[in-house]
């Protein structure tokens, strides 16, 4: 996307007006913690009172073609519609729902060339940086395991690549190799421990592609961004209502779904915490939340899948260090960042998780046969 400094940059207040919006705009202010849109909570005014919204400006940088993410999204999102009415769900709370544009379309494209979307906001609803308890964990491995499961008849030719290669660790190794060569914002002085690390596992980083190519390791629908915070639960209840973040469902292997959730949930710190000292991998937290995504995805893994689990939690981990290290090193453009060397306590913080996973891998393994049978 070509950046114009002659074309105004379009406000979220603008952008709302794009929308259906019920009542009267109020106000957009920035909303949640993820790492990649820019999120707005909108509030409008009805006769019936407030209403809430989800304005988001989709990453330009991240998403070449974000038409793609779209369409990926009103067709997943009008599957999950279809069968939640079908099996007396609700269907504005368990699923998220794109609100049209005045004309009729599912985004808004402003003269700056930004795709703006709204979804309804799920009320009565908060997302979490950090595991609370081990049965919070249990029913977000159920609630994604599930998802897959919903998600086992949904064609997957339908499905666009938003991110080609978005989780093939070989890929992820070949471009950190890139941002080192290109050195862009003079940083790799600094790294040279964590590219050691890295270069240490470059055989492993291929385990699942080699897999794949025997025919070891089915593609499927998968989510591809579980984390925690990517799950909404039920204010009240505590239980898991909704999986959100959409951007990124194409076919992948279903056990990066586990793994990225065990990467993100089974550790003792948040995922940027820079005191190493805090950071440890919790394998009853590995435990639980294994348990569950075997329970959500109601046996639709095959035993191949589920012995290389551990690995997947290991793989994913690895891979997010590596993609964390290489945007440190090109000058912090993909991840959303708010402190100094942000990117790099967090890749250096995944490497730790890393290592305690390797350690851990026998335990893993034992674990996983439990479950398996
Ligand atoms: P990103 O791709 O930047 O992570 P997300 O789509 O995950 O963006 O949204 C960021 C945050 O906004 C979520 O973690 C969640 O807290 C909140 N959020 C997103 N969609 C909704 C929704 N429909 N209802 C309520 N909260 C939402
Ligand atoms: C990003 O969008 P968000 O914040 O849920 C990233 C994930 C990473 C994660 C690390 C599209 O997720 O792949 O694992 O940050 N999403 C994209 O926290 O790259
Ligand atoms: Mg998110």
């Amino acid at each position: 996307m070509q950046e114009n400094s002659n074309i105004p940059v379009c406000t979220p207040e603008q952008a709302a007006a794009h929308f259906r919006l019920e009542g009267k705009f109020l106000d957009a202010v920035r909303y949640g913690s993820g790492h990649i849109n820019d999120t707005y909570l909108v509030r409008t005014e009805t006769d019936r009172g407030v209403r809430l919204y989800i304005l988001q400006r989709v990453n330009g940088y991240v998403f070449k073609e974000p038409w793609k993410v779209m369409e990926n999204i009103a067709g997943v999102t009008g599957y999950l519609r279809e069968f939640l009415l079908a099996n007396g769900g609700d269907p504005d709370r368990e699923c998220l729902t794109l609100v049209k544009t005045t004309d009729g379309g599912d985004y808004f494209i402003s003269e700056d060339g930004k795709y703006w979307r709204v979804f309804l906001f799920i009320v009565d609803s908060v997302s979490y940086d950090k595991v609370e308890s081990p049965e919070q964990f249990y029913t977000c491995g159920v609630a994604f395991g599930n998802f897959q499961y919903l998600l086992r008849g949904y064609p997957a030719e339908k499905l666009h690549e938003t991110i080609p290669n978005f989780h093939n660790t070989p890929d992820r190794f070949r471009q950190l190799t890139e941002a080192i060569a290109e050195n862009k914002a003079g940083r790799l002085a600094e790294v040279g421990a964590e590219i050691a690390f890295c270069r240490e596992r470059e055989e492993f980083a291929g385990l699942f592609e080699r897999a794949r190519a025997e025919g070891k390791l089915p593609l499927r629908v998968t989510h591809n961004d579980t984390k925690l915070n990517n799950i909404l639960f039920d204010k009240a209840s505590g239980a898991p209502v909704c999986v959100i973040d959409l951007d990124t469902i194409m076919p992948g292997y279903a056990i990066n779904d586990f793994g990225d959730s065990i990467r993100f949930g089974a550790t003792t710190a948040a995922e940027d915490e820079a005191d190493l000292s805090k950071v440890h991998f919790d394998l009853s937290l590995f435990e639980i939340y294994a348990k569950g995504f075997i329970e959500g995805a109601k046996g639709g893994l095959t035993e191949g899948e589920i012995s290389r689990m551990p690995e997947a939690a290991i793989m994913m981990t690895f891979e997010c260090g590596m993609r964390f290290l290489a945007d440190y090193l090109n000058g912090d453009v993909y991840f959303r960042t708010s402190r100094e060397r942000h990117n790099l306590d967090r890749a250096r913080n995944q490497f730790k998780l890393v290592r305690d996973m390797e350690e851990s891998l026998p335990a893993m393994h034992a674990v996983i046969e439990k479950y398996a049978k």
